[in-house]
């Protein structure tokens, strides 16, 4: 029987429904492509179909009812519920993207209510299935579920949409609300993220998992629009999540034929399903997004796919209901204006008065997520007991994992360089540091965009992740920067500490998931391998020159350059140990000279961003040569030349410009003594941003222009990165 008393709710709401599924007896349902009125035997098949598969189900759920029509009324009140709390709110924010919420509530009603395992009372639950609204810009979308679910997201922050300080600004950002699970708004990113988040979750069930006793067993949802699979990351991500087979990911499609400029088919009219089937991925065409029933049984279809990802394609309708505005694109981005509000409103039967109005019956049965969440947890946790008895040691790696710590000790196994050791590029160097920790870090894992024997990322005897082995640590994302980037970015935000190598002029293909691994504070690393113009003969297409300065630009991203092996060394260090934020290494194709620490200052140094790695001894520097990177050798050699000719100086490493910024004034004045005023920075990249290191009366030696194809050796002659160089360019400053 159904235990929300819907018979009490006033008849007229359903009657007045112009559309939907399962209006009240004697109105015809409106359905989108053309399909007929749904007889009541057929229409109670599909929904006895809903117990199947399904595992949070309450005693006493709607479902069982003995009137389907009954529950389709109230199932019809929560997803115009979400229609209208999205409406509502763009409206009062005079801002906002209704029609995406309004199209695709009745999906993510079925998800949600049905399918989601997720406790909004504990939201950052390790068992729980994961979220993500790709199409971000739909945000009200998200913020109604959450609030009618009962995560910490109150109808006053509804209220609150897209204004300064609110917990629900324009796009969903995962730091404000637990709940959201990622930030989206970027198109394309939510979806490659989601691939990373399967990665992550395959992993850790083949490491944890044992037979009886699975701990790891959670899907990634997504809602995904037109514009994420126009994007080019999620053709990336979908062919490799397709190749790997990965079968704990249920994408739903907003198939809704509308974009900004007007209808897809201005710019997009290929058979996308056919492109996921290419893929390799369980396509599922729906032909009506109101169709409840159809969605429900296309989700329990998709979680019994194996080796497959799904997606369900939907085929909705942007502004649902909406007289005037439905499959317009002007519904996608502007409030409906409070006429087209209230002509809407009646269409669903609704009162047009209050605004956020929510029916305490909708309300009621969305609550229940509460107590199916806590069963949820309840079960898992039991799985959990169970398993911390069975498996004590992998209990106690699990924990740690999801405490973000790092285990005991694990920095002893960095290895330190020798000058004796002879020269390494950096990229070396770092190969070497990822080869010894690796072991003792379960949560390390990555690869490269199919440039491992350059990157020096490959770490023999971890395996080679594939759909056959999803215990191994090595990735290979094939020549797919953005989704590399976005991936990593999931597997981040799953509590594994990934790594991603290209060469550092690729870092521009990645952007974008750098970017958002910045914002949304997750631990990713990129490893970004032959980091100037000295990477020689392949000329200026691989020569970055811009992106140091490009890379710096990007608030919370700590990039570092190391200048030798030590330095390297100690870099990963940081790295590993950075919270809050992504990590970028700036490493050297060429060999560099091992610096001789028992001569000049410990690599140490470099935790600070900046410090003094040599300096006169017994007088007042008379120029501080600052350098980062494989500049720092050259730096070292005009020092001490200049030291010969009785010109005392002074070199800086700066490796960090982030690390540097972040030390008291009093240690930086100490690096960069303000009365010292003659000062040269030497950094083979465009100089923006160096003014503020060298001051007024210094300069730059850097690169203003391509560079071009020829041995480094040459272009450091070419483009004057020799100590000859930064001792002439010094004499000037110092007028002598
Ligand atoms: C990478 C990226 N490019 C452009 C935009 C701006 N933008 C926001 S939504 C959108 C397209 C809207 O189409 P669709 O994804 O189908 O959403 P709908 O209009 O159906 O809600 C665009 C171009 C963006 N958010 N991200
Ligand atoms: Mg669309």
């Amino acid at each position: 029987m159904p235990v929300f008393p819907v018979r009490t709710l006033p008849r007229k709401l359903y009657n007045r429904c112009p559309h939907g599924i399962g209006v009240a007896a004697g109105v015809k349902p409106a359905r989108a492509n053309g399909g007929g009125p749904e007889g009541a035997v057929a229409a109670a098949n599909r929904w006895l179909g809903f117990l199947r598969g399904r595992t949070h189900l309450l005693p006493g759920d709607p479902v069982i009812s003995s009137s389907p029509l009954e529950v389709t009324q109230l199932d019809q009140l929560c997803v115009n519920t979400i229609r209208c709390l999205a409406m509502d709110a763009v409206e009062q924010a005079k801002s906002g993207h209704p029609g995406m919420p309004m199209g695709a509530a009745p999906m993510a009603y079925v998800l949600w209510t049905r399918f989601l395992r997720h406790n909004p009372r504990n939201p950052r639950w390790p068992g729980r299935d994961r979220f993500i609204l790709s199409a971000g810009h739909g945000s009200m979308l998200l913020y109604s579920l959450l609030h009618l679910t009962g995560y910490d997201l109150s109808l006053d922050d509804l209220k609150q949409f897209r204004q300064w300080g609110s917990k629900t600004p324009g796009h969903p950002e995962n730091l404000l609300v637990a709940g959201i699970e990622m930030t989206t708004g970027p198109l394309g990113q939510g979806f490659a993220t989601g691939v990373g988040m399967a990665i992550a979750e395959k992993y850790l069930a083949a490491r944890f998992n044992r037979p009886g006793h699975e701990l790891v067993n959670h899907r990634i949802y997504a809602i995904v629009s037109d514009g994420d699979l126009m994007e080019g990351v999620s053709h990336e991500a979908g062919s490799l999540a397709g190749h790997l087979g990965l079968d704990n990911l249920i994408y739903l499609y907003d198939d809704n034929h509308i974009s900004i400029e007007g209808s897809t088919d201005l710019a997009f009219t290929e058979d996308a399903g056919k492109r996921f089937e290419a893929y390799g991925w369980f396509v599922q065409r729906l032909s009506d997004g109101n169709d409840l029933a159809a969605i429900d049984q296309a989700i329990c279809a998709a979680q019994s796919q194996k080796g497959k990802p799904s997606i369900i394609m939907v085929r909705t309708h942007i502004a649902y209901g909406a007289p005037h505005a439905q499959d317009t694109a002007e519904a996608h981005g502007a409030p409906l204006g409070e006429e087209e509000v209230k002509l809407t409103k009646q269409a669903y039967g609704w009162p047009v008065e209050p605004k956020f109005h929510i029916p305490d019956e909708a309300l009621a049965h969305f609550r229940r997520a509460i107590e199916r969440g806590a069963r949820a947890e309840a079960e898992w946790q039991a799985r959990w007991t169970a398993y911390q008895q069975a498996f004590p040691d992998l209990a106690a790696e699990w924990e740690r994992l999801v405490r973000g710590e790092l285990p005991e000790g694990w920095a002893a196994k960095i290895p330190s360089f020798q000058p004796a050791d002879g020269p390494l590029a950096t990229r070396q160097a770092s190969g070497k540091v990822l080869a010894a920790i690796a072991p003792t870090l379960p949560e390390l894992m990555g690869g490269s965009a199919d440039l491992s024997p350059s990157t020096n990322t490959y770490v023999k005897g971890l395996g080679d992740f594939s759909r056959s082995n999803y215990g191994a640590r090595n990735l290979h994302f094939g020549v797919r920067e953005h989704a590399m980037g976005s991936i990593l970015n999931g597997m981040a935000l799953s509590g594994l500490i990934p790594y991603g190598g290209t060469f550092m002029i690729f870092s521009d293909y990645a952007r974008p998931a750098i970017r958002l691994a910045a914002l949304m504070e997750a631990h990713s690393i990129f490893v970004f391998t032959h980091d100037s113009i000295f990477l020689g003969e392949d000329g200026p297409t691989h020569q970055p020159v811009e992106h140091l300065p490009a890379l710096r630009a990007i608030p919370n991203l700590t990039l570092i350059r190391p200048a030798d092996a030590n330095e390297t060394a100690v870099a990963w260090r940081v790295a590993i140990e950075r919270r809050g934020g992504p990590v970028a290494l700036a490493l050297t194709r060429q060999v560099l000279p091992v610096i001789d620490r028992s001569k000049y200052a410990s690599a140490e140094g470099l935790v600070r961003g900046g410090y003094i790695l040599a300096d006169a001894t017994g007088k007042t520097p008379e120029i501080i040569l600052i350098a980062s990177g494989s500049e720092v050798a050259v730096a070292l050699e005009a020092f001490e030349k200049l030291s010969a000719e009785g010109i005392p100086g002074r070199v800086v490493s700066l490796p960090s410009w982030d690390l540097f910024d972040a030390q008291a004034q009093s240690y930086k004045d100490e690096v960069l003594p303000p009365g010292i005023t003659a000062r040269l920075a030497i950094e083979a990249a465009v100089p923006l941003g160096w003014d503020r290191y060298v001051g007024p009366k210094g300069a730059v030696i850097g690169m203003t222009r391509f560079g071009a194809s020829a041995p480094y050796k040459i272009l450091a002659e070419k483009f004057g990165f020799t100590a000859a160089n930064v001792i002439q360019r010094a004499k000037e400053i110092l007028g002598r």
